[in-house]
């Protein structure tokens, strides 16, 4: 597949998946609004649909709760078959929910900053303003509800369940989970719709679907906010989310910029997230900063490529050269002439599994911060190596959710939305700098 051709294909593949107001991740498996993959949808429509780019995050945020919430699933009412639905979550029972739009109740990696930036650079001109002055209000309510109620007992944020990082099955999250131990009788009756709609041996297992059900039922109970946070089960710091609230409170502080008002807390919110990042997420061992267990009180010493998105924060300049190195020497993968692959772990790692979801492939989207990271220290060589390497499997395989990283065959989803937005934004970048 040449450019132009991949451009028309997943701008026809994002077609296919417009929901009249949003865009669903992908044809049938995920048939909502989700919230990170938004953001990303917004980045790549931002240069080629700005119309479709702006309503995207206006419309998600249409669904923030008055906490600041950004919630993970925005229900669409169309058709569509996906567990758990808005009666598990029953959202419209929280005070702080939207009334007129059932959703979840929690959350994913704040990204959105960064897309609304994007958004804005690709059309600064009115239209552009009136968008960003329209975001800048639910976006800083989004980072202040994380700082609120989310940093316990310090200044990095947590997650709740491991849906709320983006990488569900990660091998980082099991220890965490192994130790929920639910008793049967606390684990609500569920019954698994994704087995059915994707190939059921790359999905994640019935024990930590049992785990994901039993969670979200602790959260629920309390309508999603806690009275003692630091009694939850499943407390994690985890290094994504956390170097993404960095990136995005930067952004912020220029959107503010932008707008003429002050963006020195959310500078203020990013250096000190930055530090915490390097002072309890770095880990001399592996060469990388890895997630912290905030119940068990360690770090989960399992290297994850999405831990390389630490470099959006700007880590400490002494680190750098050698995450650099841990980067190059145990995870790349070639791909092509020049390109590289960068899979969930280490291909060599125990829990490598090439084919399984969030437990080995490479996934467009964590390639893609990562190489924005490699790019915000100045490694843009090897960040254009990576990008290569999207472009080569997708070419070959079409717009996946996520690939093998030493075969790149394609797998999971097929016409994965933020698979196609992100090729356009690299076939044609929007300059942030
Ligand atoms: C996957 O997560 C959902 C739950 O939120 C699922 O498996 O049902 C993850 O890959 C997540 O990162 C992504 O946002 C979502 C939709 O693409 O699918």
């Amino acid at each position: 597949m040449n450019r132009e051709r991949m451009t028309a294909e997943a701008l026809s593949v994002l077609e296919g998946n417009w929901l009249g107001r949003s865009t669903k991740p992908a044809p049938l498996l995920y048939p909502h609004q989700w919230s990170w993959d938004s953001a990303f949808i917004a980045i790549g429509h931002a240069g080629v649909r700005w119309d479709r780019a702006s309503t995207e995050l206006l419309t998600l945020f249409d669904a923030q709760w008055t906490s600041g919430l950004v919630p993970h699933i925005v229900f669409d009412d169309g058709p569509g078959d996906y567990w758990p639905s808005p009666d598990i979550w029953d959202s419209q029972a929280c005070a702080a929910a939207p009334a007129e739009v059932a959703t979840s109740g929690i959350c994913q990696p704040p990204v959105h900053a960064l897309a609304a930036r994007r958004v804005f650079e690709a059309r600064p001109d009115e239209a552009g303003r009136t968008f960003l002055s329209a975001i800048f209000e639910p976006l800083t309510a989004w980072h202040d509800y994380l700082h609120r109620e989310r940093a316990i007992g310090g200044v990095l944020v947590e997650i709740w369940h491991p849906w709320e990082s983006g990488m569900d099955n990660s091998p980082a999250w099991d220890a965490a989970l192994t130790a929920l131990a639910p008793r049967a009788e606390d684990i609500p009756c569920y019954v698994r719709v994704d087995k059915e709609v994707a190939n059921a041996a790359d999905r994640p297992s019935d024990a930590d679907y049992d785990r994901y059900a039993f969670l979200l039922e602790c959260l629920r109970r309390e309508t999603y906010a806690p009275a003692s946070p630091e009694a939850h089960p499943f407390r994690v710091r985890d290094v994504l989310f956390n170097s993404l609230l960095v990136a995005a409170e930067r952004d912020l502080a220029w959107i503010a910029d932008q707008l003429g008002g002050n963006g020195a807390l959310a500078r203020e919110r990013a250096d000190a997230v930055a530090l915490e990042i390097d002072r309890s997420m770095w880990s001399d061992d592996l060469g990388m900063h890895v997630s912290y267990d905030a119940v068990a009180d360690r770090q989960i010493p399992q290297p994850i490529g999405a831990g390389f998105a630490a470099l959006l924060a700007q880590p400490s300049p002494m680190l750098t050269p050698r995450i650099l190195e841990t980067l190059e020497q145990e995870f790349l993968v070639p791909i092509g002439a020049s390109g590289s692959v960068l899979p969930t772990v280490p291909v060599t790692d125990p829990n490598f599994e090439a084919g399984r979801y969030w437990r080995g492939p490479s996934w467009v989207q964590i390639t893609w911060l990562v190489a924005s990271g490699l790019d915000s220290v100045g490694s843009n060589l090897l960040a254009d190596r990576l990008r290569e390497g999207v472009l080569s499997l997708v070419a070959a395989e079409g717009f996946r959710e996520y690939f093998e990283p030493i075969t790149g065959k394609g797998r999971g989803s097929d016409r994965f939305s933020w698979t196609a937005a992100l090729v356009l934004d690299i076939i044609s970048p929007i300059r942030t700098d």
